[in-house]
C-alpha cells in the first residue's frame, strides 16, 4: 500500500499490485499471503499434478473444435465475475467475506467463469477450455484451500448460422455423440429439465433446451470416459475400477438453466467433480455475441487429482518438498506414496465477543484469514469448536481450535506458542473481542 493526496486534500490509500495501481476502499480485503499465490503458477509446472491432470481432460476434447485459453491474470473486474454471468445485483455470492477484493470494482476471479464473456467474444473455434487459478475465502481443512484451479469449458452455435430452428437443433444432434462413454455406468443419464426442479430458460423451445443438454452430457460423459480409461492403463492398482460410476444431479447456477453437477463414486462416497448447464441467453448478449446457444462447465481441479493421483491433502499441491513434487511426471499418473506426515499439534483460542454482538456478527472467514495471513501453510485444520453464552451477562463466547502441521518438517512447540500469540493478539486487536 502507498499513500496518495486528492486535490480536496484527503488521504487516499492505494494498492500495488500485479504491475497496477488501484485506489483501495472499504471492499480492499486482499491479504499478502493470498497475493504472493499468483506468483507460483502451479499450471505451468508440467510435473505439477495439476497440470498433468489438465492436459490428460484437454486431450480428450477434440482440438479442432476447443481452443485452450490461458487467461493472463487472476484479477478481473466484478463485473466479469458477477454481472457478465447475469448475478443480480444483491446476490449473495457477491459478499466480501467470501471473496477476495482488490477494491469495489475487481476482484481475485472467483470460478474461470469470469472469462467466458471474453471466450465467447473472441475465440474462434466453437468451443474453449480455460484453465486458471481461483480464489475464495473459504474454511481451511483437507480439501479445502483459499487458492485452488477451475478448468472451465463451453460450447456454443450461432443460430445466425442456420435458416431454422429446426436445421439448428438437427445440427447440435448430429454434433452430439450418439452412445454414452463405455467403462460408464451412468445414473440419470436422460434426466432432462423440469419444470419445477430444473427448469429451462424462458424463451427456450424444450426440443432445442434437449439438444443442448444432450450434447453437453454426451460430451462430458465422453471426457470422463476417457479420462477413466487412461487411468486404467496407466495404473493397473487401479484395475478394479474397470465400471467407473457417475450420475448427473440438479443444480443451479446464476448463468445456466437447466443446470447439472457430475458426481463420481469413489472410495465409498459420491464426489462432486464439476458444475454445468445450458448458458442462458443475457450471457451471450452481454459478450456481445446476441443469437447464440450453447453450453459451460466448471471443474474443479484439485477434486480429480487428489482422486487420481490418491493425494490426502490439497495443501501438498503448493508442496516444494522433493519427496512430493519428484514423484510425478509430465503425462503420468501414479498413485501418491505417502511420506511420513509430521506430527500436529493443536491450540485452542476462546474471546469473548464484544457486548451485544452476536454470534453471527463473527464471520468464520474473519478468523481463517487471519490464521492465514500469519501461519499461512502451518495449519491443516480451522474448526469452531464451541459457542457459549454467559447466563447472567448475555454475552457471547467462541473457541475456535487451530490444528499446526507442517508438510515439509516436524514444528517446535515454541514456533507453535508464538504463532498462536500473533494469533490472539491479532484477533483481540482486530475484532475487539476479550480473550479468555
Ligand atoms: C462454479 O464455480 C461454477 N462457475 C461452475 C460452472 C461453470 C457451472 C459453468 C455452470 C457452468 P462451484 O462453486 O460449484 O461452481 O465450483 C465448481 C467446482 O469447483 C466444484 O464442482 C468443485 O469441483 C470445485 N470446487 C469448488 N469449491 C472448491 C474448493 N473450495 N476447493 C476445491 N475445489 C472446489
Ligand atoms: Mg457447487
Amino acid at each position: 500500500f502507498t499513500t496518495t493526496t486528492t486535490p480536496d486534500g484527503k488521504e487516499q490509500k492505494l494498492l500495488n499490485i500485479f504491475g497496477k495501481t488501484y485506489l483501495a476502499d472499504d471492499f480492499t480485503n486482499i491479504s499478502p499471503s493470498i497475493a504472493e499465490r499468483t506468483s507460483r503458477r502451479l499450471l505451468h509446472e508440467p510435473a505439477n499434478p495439476l497440470s498433468i491432470i489438465k492436459k490428460l481432460i484437454e486431450s480428450n476434447f477434440p482440438a479442432d473444435e476447443y481452443t485452450v485459453y490461458d487467461p493472463p491474470e487472476p484479477a478481473v473486474s466484478v463485473y466479469e465475475n458477477f454481472d457478465s454471468l447475469n448475478f443480480t445485483p444483491d446476490h449473495p455470492g457477491r459478499s466480501k467475506s467470501d471473496s477476495y477484493y482488490l477494491n469495489s470494482d475487481t476482484i481475485m476471479r472467483t470460478h474461470t467463469s469470469a472469462h467466458q464473456g471474453h471466450c465467447f467474444r473472441t475465440i474462434p473455434t466453437p468451443g474453449f477450455l480455460i484453465s486458471a487459478d481461483v480464489y475464495r475465502r473459504d474454511e481451511i481443512d483437507r480439501t479445502h484451500y483459499p487458492v485452488f484451479h477451475q478448468m472451465e469449458g463451453a460450447r456454443a452455435w450461432n443460430r445466425d448460422d442456420f435458416a431454422s430452428e429446426a436445421d439448428l437443433i438437427a445440427k447440435i444432434n448430429s454434433d452430439t455423440l450418439k452412445i454414452p462413454s463405455p467403462g460408464l455406468q451412468i445414473l440419470d443419464s436422460d434426466k432432462q429439465f423440469d419444470k419445477s426442479e430444473n427448469p429451462k430458460q424462458p424463451g427456450m423451445s424444450p426440443e432445442l433446451c434437449i439438444a443442448l443438454s444432450n450434447h453437453l452430457k454426451r460430451t462430458l460423459e465422453m471426457v470422463v470416459g476417457g479420462i477413466f480409461s487412461s487411468i486404467r492403463e496407466m495404473d493397473p492398482a487401479s484395475a478394479n475400477k474397470d465400471q467407473v460410476q457417475i450420475r448427473w444431479i440438479n443444480a443451479y447456477f446464476p448463468f445456466t438453466a437447466p443446470s447439472w453437477e457430475m458426481e463420481v463414486y469413489w472410495d465409498g462416497d459420491w464426489l462432486e467433480l464439476f458444475g454445468s448447464g445450458v448458458t442462458e441467453a443475457p450471457v451471450f448478449d452481454m459478450a456481445q455475441v446476441p443469437n447464440h446457444v450453447g453450453w459451460a462447465f466448471g471443474l474443479g481441479l484439485e477434486r480429480l487429482a487428489m482422486l487420481l493421483f490418491g493425494i490426502p491433502d490439497i495443501r501438498l499441491f503448493w508442496s516444494t518438498d522433493e519427496r512430493f513434487l519428484g514423484q510425478f511426471s509430465e503425462g503420468k499418473i501414479n498413485r501418491f506414496q505417502k511420506f511420513s506426515k509430521y506430527p500436529s499439534a493443536h491450540r485452542d483460542i476462546a474471546f469473548w465477543l464484544k457486548d451485544g454482538s452476536a454470534p453471527e456478527d463473527f464471520h468464520d472467514n474473519d478468523f481463517m484469514d487471519i490464521v492465514r495471513d500469519h501461519a499461512a501453510d502451518l495449519v491443516e485444520d480451522v474448526k469452531l469448536i464451541d459457542k457459549f453464552t454467559h447466563p447472567k451477562s448475555g454475552r457471547h463466547s467462541l473457541c475456535y481450535r487451530v490444528v499446526y502441521q507442517s508438510m515439509e518438517r516436524t514444528l517446535q512447540s515454541d514456533e507453535i506458542n508464538a504463532l498462536q500469540e500473533t494469533i490472539r493478539s491479532e484477533v483481540a486487536q482486530k475484532f475487539g473481542v476479550q480473550l479468555r
